[in-house]
């Protein structure tokens, strides 16, 4: 059975969302948030980063919002929520689970850190807001006209993807694309969505964003 631990307000509402719409059983662990940002004295338990998401599958523990994902799919997926290896589909299904962490959130959590420094953080302010740009203009490119990451059904590498964009949305960035918001909301209104949403508890980013500049 596996085990998701979960942080209130994080990236695991993307594992339950993914098993919610596998249908797979699983338990949760609910953990808050300390001081309202960091993730509890706890977590660190489960894995050296005290990192969310993580969960436990037997006796193994994996993090790694990506990994998990990936991890969930091919060993208990039984096929579904990804194209067939080797295809054409699956290289742009493993670009996009590995764009979303690797590439985007970077620039787009050093444009917080850098709005939480003020005047302080000019220096560097255009060059983080051109790679926002950047990276949202590439993603705003490959959905226009596409209701999934990949093909016309749902897989992993949409999940993924949500996150980064309810953040997006809950900072204001997605008045500028208008193809990012359309998808977005075409993923949230999904049953397994809200379902996950449900038993997940608190979720709402922007409380961290204001958490960290207090
Ligand atoms: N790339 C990692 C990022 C993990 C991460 O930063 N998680 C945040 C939650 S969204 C966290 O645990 N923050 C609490 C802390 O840093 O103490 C993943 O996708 O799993």
């Amino acid at each position: 059975m596996i085990t998701v631990h979960h942080l209130q307000n994080s990236r695991s509402i993307r594992i339950l969302w993914l098993l919610e719409e596998l249908g797979l059983p699983y338990e949760i662990v609910h953990y808050d948030r300390h001081e309202q940002l960091f993730a509890p004295p706890d977590y660190r338990r489960l894995h050296g980063l005290g990192k969310a998401p993580v969960i436990t599958d037997g006796t193994r523990v994996v993090a790694e919002s990506g990994a998990i994902i990936e991890y969930v799919i091919e060993v208990h997926g039984d096929g579904r929520l990804r194209p067939a290896v080797g295809s054409d589909d699956w290289v742009r299904y493993l670009q996009w689970m590995h764009l979303i962490e690797g590439s985007v959130m970077l620039p787009y959590i050093l444009g917080i850190y850098i709005d939480m420094l003020g005047d302080g953080g000019a220096p560097v302010k255009p060059r983080a807001e051109s790679e926002i740009a950047l990276h949202f203009g590439f993603m705003e490119q490959e959905l226009t006209g596409r209701d999934f990451v990949v093909g016309d059904a749902l897989t992993g590498a949409d999940i993924q993807a949500t996150f980064l964009l309810d953040a997006a949305a809950e900072r204001g960035l997605l008045g500028d694309y208008p193809a990012l918001a359309r998808y977005r909301a075409y993923m949230v209104a999904r049953p397994a969505y809200a379902r996950a949403l449900k038993k997940g508890g608190a979720y709402r980013i922007a409380d961290l964003t204001a958490a960290a500049m207090s």
